[in-house]
């Protein structure tokens, strides 16, 4: 919450950017140099990027999951290239969707931290994205679910136009929601318009005060449908309460139970038109994003609560693009990844019953945290990469990074990346096709503090404390549901200032080995150091 009130200076923000671009040209001297390639690729194939919203690595079933099922992600799996080292650049939405777009480490900008649904565009005009780099390419390129970068240039004029947004990083063609399904405002938006807005009732918005007379979660708690257990207590739209207020657009107010089935529809028709030519698909579905509220072919399927019923809904939806792009004919020249923007969360602020279901269920599987926080469980997340005519069935431990999408596309698709552009994306594409089973050989992780991990080892250093920019702390044991059990958690794992972990031995990051190992710490710390300091990869 707190985050959410913390605003960003655009400009300054735009302006370093293009003088750390500038730098960075100069040292990687510009484009994107392609790695030499055993095979050659069809020249264009479709894309199609499926991330997920808090899906945990335990989540799915061919990772391990066996309370709940995933068959059509577990398909994907079966005949493509399952991940077993892959990483989000952060353990929150924000920071990792700004990234994966832009293949720059977030916590490089000021500013980019969970954004309200009212915040401003945080990627400048001219930065490149996957998006504007694959349209060069002559790809159509489309956006369709949560987007959760900002919108606008500060003050958003939602009954007029929108923008800047997807439209002007690079997406030809744009379905989505502002930020979360649990943030206001409650509504979808077509490219720069509200869909279904009826101008005699207009919306407005506020992060800052009620307005309005429509009830809240604070004041009203008996209207409720889900319970909160921590924030969420603004405007109540159909029955759930939202972070933040807002007023108006009632008749452009989503259900929550058909969200699911709004996005997959609209990504279903975005392929269907765009079968004859090559085309990016960004699909990035609400689930299993809070609230969870799945629609009535998806309820009580499952013996470990609501959160498992959105994780078939959600496989139900990657199963319906499949079939979409199988029906047309385009499965084969087709590049699906599949993957999630941070890790998971079982109790997000609304008491769905989720944490008393789990029965066992691990959603960070064999890792330590999730969501939020600096352990493996924060960034590990699932991915797939599926092509049938390219990729060989199997598994691969490449140490992987979202980052590195932009880099590995444009070698794809042979597309230079602008100069100065991407700066942390490294062209990754030979262990993304399984042509190569080595990837990185480092990368960082972020969860407000910083962590590296090099090959089998991570360090967390939190001798730097937070504030790596100007960012609220979060309070170290926040009060409700579930305090006690965090509270039991910090005793048991002592916060010590520096924490090395052998990750492929100790997934749970159980055993520090800062002290018994000083020189690779050392090392680590220097290389972290070289990173934020030359302001690039
Ligand atoms: C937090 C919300 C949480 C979720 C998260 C963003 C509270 C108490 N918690 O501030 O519910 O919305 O922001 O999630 O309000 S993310 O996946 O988009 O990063
Ligand atoms: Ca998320």
């Amino acid at each position: 919450m707190l985050a959410d009130a913390m605003s960003l200076d655009r400009r300054s923000f735009v302006k370093q950017l293009a003088l750390v671009g500038a730098a960075i040209a100069a040292r990687q001297g510009g484009a994107a140099t392609p790695k030499t390639h055993a095979k050659s690729h069809t020249a264009k194939p479709n894309i199609v990027i499926i991330l997920s919203d808090d899906v945990g690595y335990g989540d799915i079933s061919c990772y391990g999951a066996t309370h709940v099922r995933t068959p059509r992600i577990d398909e994907l799996a079966a005949h493509g290239l399952r991940f077993t080292d892959a990483h989000t650049d952060a353990a929150t939405c924000t920071p990792s969707r700004y990234a994966m777009l832009t293949g720059s480490y977030a916590w490089r900008h000021d500013g980019v931290q969970i954004l309200p649904g009212d915040a401003q565009s945080l990627i400048g005009e001219h930065q490149a994205t996957i998006a504007s780099v694959l349209k060069a390419a002559g790809y159509t390129t489309g956006l369709v679910g949560k987007w959760h970068i900002g919108l606008g240039n500060g003050s958003i004029d939602w009954n007029g136009e929108i923008k800047p947004g997807p439209c002007e990083t690079g997406f030809d063609d744009a379905f989505f929601f502002a930020a979360t399904a649990d943030r206001v405002p409650t509504v979808y938006i077509h490219n720069h318009h509200v869909v279904n807005l009826d101008p005699k009732d207009p919306i407005a918005v506020s992060y800052k005060e009620k307005i309005g007379d429509e009830p809240t979660g604070k004041e009203d708690p008996e209207l409720l449908k889900m319970k909160l257990s921590e924030g969420h207590d603004g405007t109540i739209v159909d029955g759930i309460s939202r972070i933040g207020f807002m007023t108006g657009g009632k008749a452009a107010r989503w259900k929550d139970e058909t969200i699911a089935q709004t996005f997959t529809t609209k990504a279903e028709e975005f392929i269907e038109k765009n079968q004859h030519h090559p085309f990016l698909l960004y699909f990035t579905p609400s689930d299993i994003h809070v609230p969870r509220a799945p629609g009535n072919q998806f309820k009580r399927m499952n013996d470990c609560g609501v959160r498992c019923d959105v994780i078939n809904q959600l496989d139900w939806s990657v199963g319906r693009i499949v079939d979409k792009l199988r029906q047309l004919g385009l499965e084969k020249n087709t590049l699906v990844i599949f993957t999630s923007d941070n890790g998971p969360v079982v109790n997000d602020g609304y008491d769905d019953g989720s944490d008393r279901a789990l029965d066992g269920h691990k959603p960070a599987g064999p890792f330590r945290g999730g969501k939020y926080t600096i352990f493996e469980g924060g960034t590990a997340v699932p991915f797939i990469t599926y092509w049938p005519a390219h990729i060989k069935p199997g598994t691969s431990n490449a140490l992987i990074s979202q980052l590195d999408l932009l880099r590995s596309l444009a070698a794809l698709v042979k597309q230079p990346v602008p100069e100065g552009q991407a700066e942390d994306s490294m062209n990754e594409l030979p262990a993304l096709l399984g042509e190569s089973k080595k990837g990185r050989d480092s990368l960082v992780e972020e969860a407000q503090i910083l962590a590296i991990r090099d090959g089998h080892w991570k360090l967390i250093d939190r001798s730097q404390g937070p504030g790596l920019h100007p960012r609220p702390p979060r309070p170290a044991i926040p009060k409700g549901k579930g305090a006690a059990a965090r509270i039991a958690r910090a005793q048991k794992y002592p916060v010590a200032p520096l924490e090395l972990y052998d990750i492929y031995a100790d997934p749970g990051e159980t055993t520090n080995l800062a002290n018994k190992f000083p020189e690779v710490v050392e090392r680590l710390r220097a290389e972290l150091a070289k990173i934020r300091n030359q302001g690039h990869s």
